[in-house]
């Protein structure tokens, strides 16, 4: 790919083929439409469709500049009235020649300037290929790529933060000294298991651990933090649970903050499983109100129980409500010990009554415990602080390094086992050639992850998640 403006020696047809258009705002009406074109023949395409006010031909243009004037559709026609950004490779988005037409924002203006656009000479665009190009081009590495998707879908603050350092460079930056110390560590080892023949002293296992066990343990704290940031991110699957008529759909409304769920004193009310997007504090729940869990009933409440069951067993998190007024019963009890492996608060709830359950009868399901009122709302602070601990998210730093995808998070686990292994393996004494293939492997992981060594399998799959004209 072109990097250089030096495009007057270019064959025609070739430089037309690489220069690729698309409409970059939404496919909705607008102020403005935006038509991007990037390529080597950029400012030419522009120049056929474009005609500034003041007479300037855009192709010849310097860039950073912007012109007046009007677009023409492919018979001379008159379109619209417009502005034209020039960009100057390497000094644009993607590091090509760039020209970025601003129309009326029209979904049929728009497409016509396209069309016209594509007449004079340009391809549509793939999806996400504007950017692909920026990283083809070295303007940008994979992990910054995917940051700019991720800026784009962004739906809070937390999330907003974390995409905008990664495109700043900050998750690059915290990579770049782990994978600077294994490379030259499996350098040491490699010389020495490559060129036995030469006079290359064997690597010290001890020096070799001094780099390697930091590395490891800045990997190890890249993947902590994105275990604490992904429920800010991504959300979690929350569940509330109990025997009819402790309150949870009491609760269920007062974090909803509506009368979603039917609230009665019958037992038996709730039936099917009510859900809703709420938020606690930074964190997004996908909040689910179940049927009371009890035997007995009809048979549409026990479908209810068999529906509660089933959602409690796949929630990231359990809401074990007990009401308080009342001594424990064995159902109660049956609940709380099916929640021993989970991520779960005790809720006492309804405090606004004489209280019937000591902290203590408690301690032994060694899980959080908040009172609460849900009719009140009185303890909703407490509940907040309880889920932030249980989640990790209260340790999460937004203004540290993150990883922001799956993608990066596999490539980053996967070479801190590697890591973990070579350093097992130099601990345990075993022969270099070993230690040489994980530090390899270690060391691809995270050179995948800032795709200076990613298959094309890997970034196709990175630039098919963007949209056109991104
Ligand atoms: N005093 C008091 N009553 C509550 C509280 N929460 C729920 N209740 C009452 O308990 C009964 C059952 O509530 P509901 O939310 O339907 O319980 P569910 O069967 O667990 O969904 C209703 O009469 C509620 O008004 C509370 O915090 N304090
Ligand atoms: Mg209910």
């Amino acid at each position: 790919m072109m990097t250089t403006s030096s495009n007057h020696i270019m064959d025609t047809a070739s430089a037309a083929a690489s220069t690729i258009a698309a409409i970059a705002t939404p496919n909705a009406a607008g102020g403005i439409g935006l038509v991007r074109i990037s390529g080597t023949d950029a400012l030419r395409v522009a120049a056929r469709v474009f005609m500034s006010k003041s007479g300037v031909d855009v192709a010849k243009s310097c860039g950073y500049r912007v012109y007046y004037g009007h677009v023409r559709a492919e018979d001379g026609a008159a379109l619209d009235e417009a502005l034209c950004t020039v960009f100057r490779a390497p000094k644009s988005y993607t590091g090509e020649d760039c020209a970025e037409i601003s129309c009326h924002g029209g979904l049929y203006i728009t497409k016509r300037v396209l069309r016209a656009v594509l007449a004079a000479g340009a391809k549509p665009a793939r999806a996400g290929e504007f950017t692909e190009r920026a990283y083809l081009n070295g303007r940008i590495a994979l992990e910054q790529a995917e940051a700019v998707a991720a800026l784009i879908s962004a739906q809070g603050e937390s999330a907003l933060k974390a995409a905008n350092g990664v495109l700043g460079g900050a998750l690059g930056a915290k990579i770049a000294a782990p994978a600077d110390n294994i490379a030259e560590c499996a350098a040491q080892v490699a010389a020495w298991v490559d060129y036995p023949d030469e006079d290359i002293p064997e690597p010290n296992s001890a020096a070799l651990l001094a780099r390697l066990l930091p590395a490891r343990a800045d990997l190890a704290a890249l993947l902590k933090n994105y275990e604490n940031g992904r429920v800010l991110l991504e959300g979690a699957d929350a569940v509330i649970c109990g025997r009819p008529n402790t309150g949870k759909s009491t609760l269920m409304n007062l974090l909803c903050g509506t009368n979603q769920a039917i609230v009665t004193d019958i037992p038996g009310t709730t039936r099917d499983v009510l859900e809703a997007a709420v938020r606690l504090g930074e964190i997004p729940l996908r909040l689910a109100d179940t049927a009371g869990l009890r035997v007995g009933g009809d048979v549409v409440e026990q479908i209810g129980v068999e529906r509660a069951r089933a959602r409690i067993a796949a929630a990231d998190l359990v809401f074990a409500v007990l009401d308080g007024s009342a001594p424990l019963t064995a159902e109660d009890r049956e609940l709380l010990e099916g929640c021993a492996a989970r991520h779960c608060v005790i809720i006492i709830n309804k405090t606004d009554l004489p209280s019937a359950i000591a902290q203590d009868d408690l301690a032994k399901y060694g899980k959080q415990v908040v009172r609460l009122s849900a009719k009140t709302g009185d303890g909703l602070g407490e509940l907040r602080r309880a889920v932030e601990d249980i989640l990790g998210t209260a340790e999460f730093d937004p203004a540290a390094a993150m990883l922001i995808n799956e993608r990066q998070r596999e490539c980053c686990g996967r070479a801190e086992r590697n890591l973990t292994e070579a350093a097992s393996a130099l601990q345990s004494g075993m022969t270099l050639d070993a230690v040489q293939i994980l530090l390899d492997d270690a060391l691809n992981a995270l050179l995948e992850l800032r795709g200076q060594r990613a298959s094309e399998a890997v970034t196709n799959a990175v630039f098919s998640r963007f949209c056109v004209g991104k």
